[in-house]
C-alpha cells in the first residue's frame, strides 16, 4: 500500500497523474470526501505527522491506537537528514472510511511538499500549492516556530484557489474548507500555551494567563500596516474557520536519529491531541457549496488537470469560470434527466393517453421542479448565468414535451381508444353468446316436456293394452267353460 504520486515535479515542468487519482477516489465513489492535507517545506516533519493519522485511521481511534506500530509500507515515508523525500503531492492509496456524526465518510490524506529551494521554480511551487488548495476541505500549513509576513501573503496568493472553486453567496461561508497552520518548534513559551488556539478559543495548560496565537497574528492588528490587514482578512474569507495547533520541540535525541528515539512526552502528548482534534473536526469537500463524491470528485479532477496540459497551471480565474461551468452542466444535465424520467413515470401511468389539452397541465408543475433541481445542485456563477441555464433548460424540457411526450401521450390515447372499442366489441359478443345460451335452455327445457309427456303417453298405451290383453284371456277362458 505504497503512497501514489498524483502530481509529479519535473526539472523544468509538473504532470498530474489522473490515474492514481482515480484509483482511490474509485474505492469510495458514493461516499463524502474528506481530503486532508500536509502542505509546506521539506524536512519539517510533515510525513511523521501523517503517519499518526494512519495510526489513528488504521485502528478508528481505538485506546492504543497512538502506540501501534507501522511497517515502512503502511506511511509515507519520512526520515532523518536533508535530502528531498516528497517532492509533488503524494496521495495515501487507501482512503479511510469513517464516521462523521451518523454517516460514513472517506478520509483522503495527501502529503504535498513545496520545495522553495534553489532547484525549484516558483511555477513548479505554484502548482503545487494552487492544486493543494483546489482538493484540500482540510489544510494544514506546517510551518517552523512562528508565522511570518510572507508565509501569509504567499498563502493568500495560494487561497485564489480554494476561492475559485467557493460559493460567493455570504450564507455558504460554512461550507468553505478549513484551514490550520501547525507551528512546529514553537518558541513564544512566555507568552501562549501549545496547543489548540482559534478565535474562540485557547489552550491552557502552564501560563497564568495564556495569550491566544491567532489573536495575535490575526486580530491584534492595530499596529499593522492597511495592507497587511487586508491580507488577514482576505485570508479568513477564504476559510470557514482557521485553527492553530503549536507544538513543542521534539527534543534533541529524536532530531538526531529520529527512527531510533522516540520525542519527548510533551511532544508525543500534543501530537495525540493534534491528531485527534483534526480528526474531530473533519470537514468534507465541496466545490461551490456542494458536497462532492469520490465520483463526483473524479470529473473535477479531470478538468483541472486538462487545463494543466501544456504544463502551466491555470490562474485561478480560468480555474473558476471552468469549474463554474462544469457544475452547472452537471447540475443542469441533472434536471434534464429528472425532467426526463419524471415525464417516462407519467406516461407509463393512468395520467397519460388524456386529451392533449388535459396532458398539457402537467408541464409547468413538472418544468417548474426541473428548474428548482439546477438551482438547488449548484452555486457557482452569477446570477446571469443562472439565467441563461434557466432558459436553455426551458427550452430543453419544452422540446422534449412537445417533440416526445405529447406525441406519445396521442398514441397513448389510440391505444386507450382502440381498446374502448375493442371492449365494446367483446361486450356485445359477451351478449350474443348470452342470448344464445338462454334460448338453447329454453328449447332444452321444451324438449324435456315432450319427452316427459311421450313417455306418459306410451306408458298409459301400454296400460291399455295390458288391461284390454287380461279382458280377452277372461273371455277366452270364458268360453272355454274354464271360468266358473
Ligand atoms: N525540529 C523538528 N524536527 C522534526 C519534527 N518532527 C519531525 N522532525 C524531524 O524531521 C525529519 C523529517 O521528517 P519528515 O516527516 O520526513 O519531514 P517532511 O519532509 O516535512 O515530510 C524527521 O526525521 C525528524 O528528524 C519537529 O516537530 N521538529
Ligand atoms: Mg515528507
Amino acid at each position: 500500500m505504497p503512497p501514489l504520486s498524483i502530481l509529479e515535479i519535473h526539472e523544468k515542468s509538473f504532470e498530474i497523474n489522473v490515474r492514481n487519482f482515480n484509483s482511490v477516489l474509485d474505492k469510495v465513489p458514493d461516499l463524502p470526501v474528506v481530503l486532508i492535507s500536509l502542505n509546506g517545506c521539506m524536512r519539517e516533519g510533515k510525513s511523521y505527522v501523517h503517519s499518526y493519522f494512519i495510526r489513528y485511521l488504521k485502528h478508528q481511534g481505538a485506546s492504543d491506537w497512538f502506540e501501534s506500530v507501522l511497517a515502512d509500507d503502511e506511511m509515507f515515508s519520512w526520515r532523518s537528514g536533508s535530502t528531498r523525500e516528497t517532492v509533488g503531492i503524494n496521495i495515501w492509496s487507501e482512503p479511510f472510511i469513517t464516521k462523521q456524526k451518523d454517516r460514513e465518510v472517506a478520509i483522503v490524506l495527501l502529503d504535498c511538499q513545496g520545495l522553495f529551494d534553489p532547484n525549484t521554480t516558483y511555477s513548479q511551487n505554484a502548482a503545487i500549492y494552487a492544486f493543494s488548495s483546489l482538493l484540500s476541505s482540510v489544510m494544514i500549513y506546517n510551518v517552523k516556530t512562528k508565522i511570518e509576513e510572507d508565509l501569509l501573503q504567499k498563502i493568500l496568493l495560494f487561497s485564489n484557489y480554494t476561492d475559485s472553486i467557493a460559493s460567493r453567496d455570504p450564507d455558504h461561508q460554512d461550507t468553505k474548507p478549513y484551514f490550520m497552520f501547525l507551528l512546529r518548534d514553537f518558541e513564544f513559551l512566555e507568552e501562549f500555551d501549545y496547543g489548540f488556539h482559534n478565535k474562540n478559543e485557547r489552550p491552557k495548560r502552564d501560563l497564568d494567563n495564556p495569550g491566544n496565537y491567532f489573536d495575535k497574528i490575526f486580530t491584534d492588528t492595530k499596529e499593522i500596516h492597511d495592507k497587511n490587514r487586508a491580507v488577514r482578512e482576505a485570508i479568513q474569507q477564504s476559510y470557514k474557520d482557521i485553527g492553530m495547533f503549536l507544538m513543542p520541540h521534539p527534543g534533541m535525541k529524536f532530531i538526531r536519529e529520529s527512527r531510533r528515539n522516540p520525542p519527548e512526552e510533551d511532544f508525543q502528548e500534543l501530537l495525540k491531541d493534534l491528531v485527534v482534534h483534526v480528526m474531530s473536526h473533519l470537514v468534507t469537500k465541496r466545490i461551490g457549496a456542494e458536497e462532492v463524491t469520490g465520483k463526483s470528485l473524479k470529473t473535477n479532477v479531470k478538468l483541472w488537470a486538462d487545463l494543466c496540459k501544456n504544463s502551466n497551471f491555470p490562474v485561478a480565474e480560468t480555474v473558476a469560470e471552468m469549474t463554474t461551468r462544469l457544475q452547472n452542466d452537471q447540475a443542469s444535465t441533472m434536471a434534464i434527466e429528472t425532467f426526463k424520467m419524471k415525464y417516462t413515470q407519467l406516461l407509463n401511468s393512468d395520467q397519460s393517453g388524456v386529451s392533449d389539452e388535459e396532458f398539457r397541465k402537467t408541464f409547468t408543475p413538472l418544468l417548474e421542479d426541473t428548474l428548482e433541481t439546477y438551482k438547488s445542485s449548484r452555486s457557482l456563477g452569477d446570477e446571469d448565468m443562472v439565467a441563461d441555464y434557466v432558459s436553455k433548460l426551458m427550452e430543453k424540457c419544452k422540446l422534449y414535451f412537445e417533440e416526445h411526450c405529447l406525441v406519445l401521450n396521442g398514441a397513448n390515447r389510440k391505444i386507450k381508444e382502440q381498446k374502448l372499442s375493442q371492449e365494446e366489441e367483446l361486450k356485445k359478443l359477451e351478449q350474443a353468446r348470452i342470448d344464445a345460451e338462454n334460448s338453447f335452455k329454453k328449447w332444452q327445457n321444451a324438449v324435456r316436456v315432450v319427452e316427459v309427456v311421450s313417455n306418459l303417453l306410451v306408458k298409459g298405451l301400454d296400460t291399455v293394452v295390458e288391461v284390454k290383453r287380461s279382458h280377452d284371456t277372461q273371455k277366452a277362458r270364458r268360453a272355454y267353460g274354464l271360468l266358473n
